[in-house]
């Protein structure tokens, strides 16, 4: 059902919005990050168009004269698909696609591609399914029924390829089917995560491409895929870590994303269990990129969704190797000072000092300051180790004293 081939990369448009919320400067990382997905989902990007509005319009999303404008582009390029950064209704995806005749893809369609691309066992493609399914459903009318389904490309893999599945009943049929078939490997799973004893267990979180499996690698010798584009990881890996003489369990799961759809949340339940159920997170940021707090605020939010915000938590600064910031002369008395120009140095004084979270600044790929990594790491998971088993108190002694 998932197909998996590749395809040349397609040529696509994307299209965002400047709000009262969303300025200028937001719209562009937006787009910026629409574009990475788009890489990732194998399209190349040869224009964005964006326009200043306050509601969207109601049948086409943009304004019909920034449509025109976007049509005769498609035409006159050769144009696979127009991306849009919101939610579009399915109305709107509609009267876009009569409009454009092209494939029109929102940002959830398109995570949803990447993620049934990048779906490799049997539980991450159910997973993907059961949620392209229900994507799917509100969506089924007509949709794409006289463009050429056999063409593939982004936001053409998985269902909806072939005629039989554009009736809703089959697709409600299939929905139930999947669900029974989660429910099933949903118990699996729960009792395969009872089965690793008494162990702590600390789980790598954070925004997608930060250098979760990377770090994993690093301090577990595993090899779990990791590659700069995004959702690299979309299983779990789990290993056993040794720091000292203090074992405990390492998870490597799916990354997250602003705006992560919500059927994907809801659908990768038992992935996100490793995380729920975790003693520790390390949450894991790339602070060389420009968004870096937005990213966290994202993880952040999404671990509230699942009831996981109050876990004790380290945060890990990643990518330090990459981190950059603009510079004012000294002669220059104009520029004033944004948060473009703090040093590291300017970075750990702010937030991050007051938070009451452990901080580490590190470099996965570098191996940069591990050794910290693993002493503040003992350190906690220590802590939780000998309040959960007290009589084991003497096993462990300070990180310092291991020698
Ligand atoms: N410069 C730099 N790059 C890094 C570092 N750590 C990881 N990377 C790169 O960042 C990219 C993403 O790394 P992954 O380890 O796949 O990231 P991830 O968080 O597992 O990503 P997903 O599984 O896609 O959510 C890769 O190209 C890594 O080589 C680092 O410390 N410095
Ligand atoms: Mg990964």
């Amino acid at each position: 059902m998932i197909e998996k081939k590749t395809v040349a990369y397609e040529r696509a448009v994307l299209i965002g919005v400047i709000t009262k919320e969303q300025d200028e400067v937001k719209s562009k990382e937006y787009l910026d990050e629409l574009e990475f997905l788009t890489y990732t989902a194998g399209g190349e990007v040869v224009k964005r168009f964006t326009q200043k509005m306050e509601v969207p319009n109601p049948k086409t999303f943009i304004g019909t004269g920034k449509m025109e404008e976007v049509e005769q582009f498609v035409m006159a390029n050769d144009i696979g698909s127009v991306i849009f950064d919101d939610e579009l209704s399915p109305g709107q995806q509609r009267n876009i696609e009569r409009l454009l005749k092209c494939k029109i893809i929102d940002r959830t369609g398109l995570i949803l591609d990447i993620f049934a691309q990048r779906a490799q066992t049997s539980y991450a493609r159910t997973q993907v399914e059961l949620a392209q399914y229900q994507y799917l459903l509100p969506r089924l009318t007509g949709l794409w029924t006289h463009l050429e389904r056999q063409r593939g490309g982004i936001g053409m893999r998985g269902p909806g390829e072939t005629e039989i599945e554009t009736d809703r009943r089959i697709v409600r049929d299939k929905i139930s089917l999947l669900r029974k078939k989660m429910k099933t490997i949903d118990k699996q799973m729960a009792v395969q995560r009872g089965n690793r004893g008494a162990l702590i267990r600390v789980a790598l979180v954070g925004y997608t491409n930060v250098g979760k499996s990377t770090l994993m690698n690093v301090i577990s010798k595993s090899d779990v895929f990791a590659e700069n584009k995004l959702f690299a990881t979309l299983d779990t890996t789990v290993r056993k870590v040794v720091i000292g003489n203090l074992p405990f369990l390492l998870s490597d799961t799916v990354g997250f994303i602003r705006k992560l759809p919500t059927q994907l949340v809801d659908s990768f339940k038992s992935t996100l269990d490793e995380v729920r159920e975790a003693d520790l997170l390390l949450h894991v940021v790339d602070i060389s990129h420009p968004s870096f707090e937005d990213h966290v605020a994202s993880v952040n939010q999404i671990l509230s969704e699942i009831k996981s915000a109050d876990k004790p938590t380290v945060m890990v600064f990643n990518k330090i190797d990459a981190f950059t910031h603009e510079t004012i002369d000294s002669d220059d008395l104009v520029t004033e000072k944004t948060k473009a120009h703090y040093t590291l140095e300017d970075w750990k004084k702010t937030w991050m000092n007051s938070s009451a979270e452990e901080v580490l600044f590190i470099s996965a790929i570098n191996k940069e300051n591990l050794d910290e990594f693993k002493r503040k790491v003992y350190n906690v998971v220590r802590e939780i180790h000998v309040t959960r088993f007290p009589y084991n108190n003497f096993l462990y002694p300070d990180y310092e004293e291991l020698g």
